[in-house]
């Protein structure tokens, strides 16, 4: 392990949450929470509002709803928040060559490899432009932890939430984390927790007093392993910038072209178990199935799903494959099918133990908008699907706002731009009203730029 605390981790806070806020004056400091909003929705996020009501990330939208009434409820807009990661991601590599991101809102950054800091002070003067960057460009808060190892980083980051920085001195590693849960350490999530708490291991301490032997006894070979190391602060993983990280995906070209739907999922099916064959063989575990087909046209689609939690579940990575090629027209002919998983991840990122659950209950992420109608009448389904809660539209008259609601025909939208100083006002239309219509969201800070931005 390197002797300054010079890797750091970013996250932005409440990232979805935040950028809602950001774009809509009128729920700034107030409790907003982004998700599916159907009958099965769950929610992606929550502001900091929010969360003082018990509301949190994956927690069925309708008990959200019962803990905190009063909140905004807002369906994601993707688009907008890939933009503004980008942003985000754009500032980290101006700081270094190797930064690794984790998910949107989040990632690591090797500053010494950027050669922008070499020891405690000068990586938190880096750390602290970087969030001053942040809020510049994006107007939004990102906390940032600072180590010399990237569980550290991470652990020092959680803690700097929201809108914070904290910095581990190297030599202070073991001391801090003893008396931590065991929650602390990257893939203990609920289940692995209780696993260890069955067996009276609660702190970090707890499992290095256990010893190795135990740990990989309880837990199998290579979480127990790992989870021993990480307790005593062993963690030498290096930052992989992006264009190395790894993604593991198989592909088979058909001599003859494959017309046969049936004969399609098969081929699917198979491609996915050798995938999970590869990426178990590499020791990884990936969040995003992506499938490829190319037709008897020579035209290629990709489609992809971003499970919660990274898997390498062959049951979960076949359903994934089969769901996405649902999708895809493939009349005419196949000439050559592929099944990848990206996203991947080693042991640092969720509850390793809980994986296969949190991939059965099927997508967070890009799903979520399916989940927008619950039909009350088929038009009611049309108008929200046409007009969904948060999404921005313009007006011939009034001109820039979002939708607050819609049904029973009617559409209520709030006049509102970002960077306006205060609430705006709210006007309600008909569903049908012709000088309404469905706009691209606006820079969040003044002349900033949405470029790509497709809500
Ligand atoms: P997180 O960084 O885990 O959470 P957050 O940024 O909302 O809040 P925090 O301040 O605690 O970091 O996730 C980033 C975004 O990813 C989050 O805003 C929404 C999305 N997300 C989901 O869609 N589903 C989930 O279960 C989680 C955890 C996040
Ligand atoms: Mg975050
Ligand atoms: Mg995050």
């Amino acid at each position: 392990m390197r002797n300054a605390p010079t890797i750091l981790h970013l996250d932005m806070d409440a990232f979805f949450a935040s950028v809602e806020q950001a774009s809509k004056p009128s729920l700034r400091g107030k409790a907003v929470v982004v998700g599916g909003l159907g009958p099965r929705g769950v929610v992606a996020t929550a502001s900091y509002e929010a969360r003082v009501f018990g509301v949190h990330s994956a927690m069925p939208m309708g008990q959200a709803r019962r803990l905190a009434p009063n909140a905004a409820y807002l369906v994601p807009r993707f688009g907008l928040y890939r933009s503004i990661s980008e942003q985000v991601m754009g500032l980290l590599r101006g700081l270094s060559p190797l930064v690794e991101p984790l998910s949107l809102d989040e990632a690591f950054v090797d500053l010494e490899a950027g050669a922008v800091a070499w020891d405690a002070a000068s990586a938190q003067l880096v750390g602290e432009r970087l969030r001053a960057d942040i809020r510049a460009v994006t107007g939004l808060s990102g906390s940032v932890g600072l180590a010399a190892s990237k569980m550290l980083a991470k652990i020092a980051s959680e803690q700097a939430k929201p809108d914070g920085l904290v910095l581990i001195e190297p030599g202070t590693e073991r001391a801090m984390l003893g008396p931590m849960t065991v929650r602390t350490l990257p893939g203990v999530g609920p289940a692995t927790g209780d696993h260890l708490r069955r067996a009276g291991i609660t702190t970090v301490d707890e499992i290095a007093e256990a010893g190795e032997d135990e740990l990989v006894r309880l837990l199998g070979k290579a979480h127990g392993h790992a989870l021993y190391a990480m307790a005593l602060a062993h963690d030498e993983r290096p930052v992989v910038a992006e264009r190395e990280a790894k993604s593991v995906s198989v592909e088979d070209t058909y001599d003859v072209d494959i017309h046969d739907r049936l004969r399609v999922g098969m081929e699917v099916q198979r491609l996915a178990d050798r995938c999970v064959r590869r990426l178990r063989g590499a020791g990884l575990s990936g969040r995003t199935i992506v499938l490829k087909v190319r037709r008897y046209d020579f035209s290629t689609l990709t489609r992809s799903e971003t499970l919660r939690g990274p898997t390498d579940d062959p049951a979960v990575v076949r359903e994934a494959a089969a769901r996405l090629l649902d999708s895809v027209d493939t009349t005419g002919g196949v000439r050559l099918l592929g099944v990848g998983v990206t996203g991947l991840a080693d042991y640092t990122q969720e509850d390793l133990f809980a994986q296969a659950a949190a991939g059965a209950e099927g997508a967070a992420g890009s799903s979520a908008e399916e989940d927008v109608a619950e039909p009350v009448t088929e038009q009611e389904a049309v108008a929200e699907r046409r007009w969904p809660a948060g999404h921005d539209v313009r007006h011939a008259q009034y001109g820039h706002g979002w939708v607050q609601g819609s049904g029973l025909g009617r559409v209520t939208v709030r006049f509102e731009t970002p960077g306006a100083p205060g609430p705006g006002r709210v006007r309600t239309f008909r569903v049908d009203d012709p000088e309404l219509e469905p706009a691209e969201p606006l820079p969040l800070v003044p002349g900033g730029s949405v470029d790509g931005v497709r809500a």
